[in-house]
């Protein structure tokens, strides 16, 4: 499969332009987004959603995720991964296999359904993760394409994957909000260095490879601007697979806890990494494709 963009293999970073569309399927009657949302999406490359889910769903949900954070050692210890310089937990990964809950979240018509209308194509779950950015501890995440990660060391052959960050702490201007580069979603920045043997194991802890140089980031951000979007537990961002992101430390008492699903089209199924001796594993890479039946309804556990 010829690879549409190279990168991690030239001594220059490049800007390249994106060969798909962002928002794959217009509005219609029936849609999950009103037409404006949808123009919004493939304008910015992301779309906030507020109350999307009820305060009794929330609740549910920070116990879940208070419950997994306290009990770690129930979990698949390769899926819990620490600050780069602290035993505090940075992130879980693949929640929706570990917790019938999260399982249940990642299904829900209101991410699952949303998802595969903005794709054109049924969805799976290529990775899902809980971010925690403790209270004073939480690190930060530099700017980034996931789609530079996820094609060249996961093998996802195009852009037409997106991610879904459910808020379940207040995300406010302190706390290490998500930043994102509105319009980046339409150039790939190809980056420079090598991929270093089970990149993972760092990476997820501080990324250092796949990492846009600070020229590429400067011009989009000076073209672009910066968006850091806020928000109460409940409300959604989405954001396409090749928007710049990153996102501050947390310096306040605040923690600033996301659980975060990432829906690739059935059609986008992994292959070899276009940059990478050996693919990652499944936790952070689902290589079996297991198309979602969204599902309608409040969150398992919640109903009364
Ligand atoms: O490598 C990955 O898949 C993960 N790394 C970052 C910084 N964002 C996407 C994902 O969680
Ligand atoms: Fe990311």
């Amino acid at each position: 499969m010829q690879d549409q963009y190279p990168s991690r293999c030239a001594g220059q970073p490049e800007l390249l332009a994106r060969h798909e569309p962002v928002a794959r399927r217009a509005w219609e009657p029936g849609a999950p987004l009103t037409a404006e949302q949808i123009e919004r999406f493939d304008r910015d490359g992301y779309l906030v959603l507020e109350n999307v889910f009820s305060e009794a769903e929330i609740a549910a949900l920070q116990a879940e995720t208070g419950r997994l954070l306290s009990h770690p050692a129930g979990l698949e210890d390769e899926t819990v991964i620490a600050e780069p310089d602290s035993r505090e937990v940075r992130s879980i990964f693949r929640i929706h296999g570990q917790s019938r809950m999260m399982e249940r979240l990642a299904a829900d018509e209101r991410l699952a359904g949303v998802a595969s209308y903005l794709l054109d194509d049924e969805v799976y779950v290529h990775q899902s993760r809980l971010n925690y950015k403790p209270g004073f501890k939480g690190k930060e995440f530099f700017w980034h394409s996931d789609f530079e990660t996820w094609h060249t060391e996961d093998g996802m052959p195009s852009m037409r994957c997106l991610s879904m960050s459910v808020l379940l702490a207040e995300n406010d201007a302190n706390n290490g909000p998500l930043m994102l580069i509105p319009g980046s979603q339409r150039v790939f920045v190809s980056c420079v260095g090598e991929t270093p043997d089970d990149h993972y194991k760092h990476s997820l802890r501080k990324q250092e490879f796949g990492v846009p140089d600070e020229y590429s980031l400067a011009e989009l951000a000076h073209r672009h601007g910066i968006a850091a979007p806020t928000g109460k537990p409940g409300t959604v961002i989405l954001f396409d697979c090749n928007t710049m992101h990153g996102s501050n430390g947390n310096i306040t008492p605040f923690p600033r806890s996301n659980a975060f699903f990432v829906f690739n089209a059935v059609s986008n199924r992994l292959v070899a990494p276009f940059g990478a001796e050996k693919p990652r594993p499944d936790f952070i890479a689902a290589r079996k494709v297991a198309p979602i039946r969204p599902v309608s309804g409040e969150l398992m556990g919640v109903a009364a």
